[in-house]
């Protein structure tokens, strides 16, 4: 290939990759307490290609589960111990984690109908009589790993997916789907607290001009390090979002107006005392104190958007003042 084709190397290499690299080993926990019994069923399963890990007791069980990462728990429902089969399973199912989720295949030598059902009914995701047909538990215990495998990739997908629509793709910073989202909740925890919330709405000046005379390019370089720059001026429960262009929106839990004067102005001073990627760039910025009364009574839920909606308008009203007070100010 590497010869011949060598455009058709790297998605070859991808796919590769992509099969052996990512992809571990399945891994099956067996919980069974008979020697014999775990011996054969191990063997069973052996052309799964799969590691069986076998412990006697449901309790060693739950401990190896929390700690390593299993594919799929096969439980024999009769098990010494305080913790049978039907106790592991029901632990399992009441998780609030991903093992919560993850697969079951339970299995008894006394095949009464009644415990089939129970065990069924209480989340196994699949049983088999004993003795076990080893065809019979390699298909169901094969089906059963393929499906948590595809979960687990929904999941990481979702959890890409989920993380991409909060983010600025150029600064890297939350966007205002966060804002909104986050927003809200520190609205109901400043209304629960009694402390205030300040937004703050920063807006960088004649940026217009850094575009028309550098490039859009360049542009972008000042908006990622003028992202940088306000990001480590922030606390860890701040929240600074890109709220638009070159529009940043800041959420301030805790401060009031004793200190939010000199809170915007250490902002201000961040951006204009060294230059953000080699140009000297100033920012103006308009400031909202929100200080919830002594009483409060409980709110409805749609109260919080419609607050902080207020608040933003206000700190963009302030930012307007800021403007026409002739920029690189700061406005309460
Ligand atoms: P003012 O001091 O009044 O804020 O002046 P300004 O020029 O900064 O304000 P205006 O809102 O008129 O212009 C903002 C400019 O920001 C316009 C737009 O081209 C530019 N801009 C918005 N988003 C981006 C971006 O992602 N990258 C770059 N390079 N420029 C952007
Ligand atoms: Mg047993
Ligand atoms: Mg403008
Ligand atoms: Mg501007
Ligand atoms: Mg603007």
């Amino acid at each position: 290939l590497l010869r011949d084709r060598p455009d058709r190397l790297q998605p070859y290499l991808r796919a590769l990759l992509q099969r052996f690299g990512t992809q571990q080993r399945a891994r099956i926990l067996l919980v069974e307490d008979s020697a014999t019994v775990a011996a054969t069923t191990t063997e069973a399963l052996a052309p799964l290609g799969v590691e069986v890990v076998a412990v006697g007791e449901a309790a060693t069980a739950l401990a190896r589960l929390e700690a390593e990462p299993f594919d799929l728990v096969i439980i024999d429902v009769v098990l010494p111990g305080p913790l049978t089969g039907l106790g592991l399973l029901s632990a399992l199912r009441s998780r609030r984690d991903e093992l919560a989720e993850l697969p079951v295949l339970a299995y008894s030598g006394y095949d009464e109908r009644a415990r089939r059902i129970e065990m069924l009914r209480r989340g196994a995701n699949d049983y088999l009589s004993k003795p076990i047909d080893a065809d019979e538990l390699r298909a169901r215990a094969g089906n059963l790993v393929r499906y948590w495998r595809l979960l687990q990739q929904v999941r990481r997908q979702y959890a890409e997916l989920a993380r991409v629509a909060v983010t600025d793709a150029l600064t890297g910073l939350y966007n205002r789907h966060m804002l909104d989202d986050l927003g809200q909740r520190y609205v109901h925890r400043a209304w629960r607290t009694g402390e205030p919330l300040t937004v703050m709405m920063l807006d960088l000046d004649y940026f217009k001009n850094i575009n028309d005379q550098y490039g859009h390019d360049r542009g972008d370089e000042v908006l990622r390090a003028a992202a940088q720059r306000l990001q480590q001026q922030v606390r860890p429960d701040d929240l600074l979002v890109r709220f638009g262009g070159e529009e940043f929106a800041l959420l301030m839990p805790r401060l009031g107006m004793d200190d939010v004067a000199a809170q915007a102005e250490r902002l201000r001073t961040a951006v204009a005392a060294a230059p953000l990627a080699g140009l000297p760039v100033t920012v103006s910025v308009g400031v909202c104190v929100w200080t919830p009364p002594a009483e409060r009574a409980r709110r409805e839920d749609g109260f919080a958007a419609e607050a902080l909606r207020q608040l933003l308008k206000c700190a963009d009203r302030a930012l307007y003042h800021a403007k026409h007070n002739g920029r690189n100010c700061a406005e309460i």
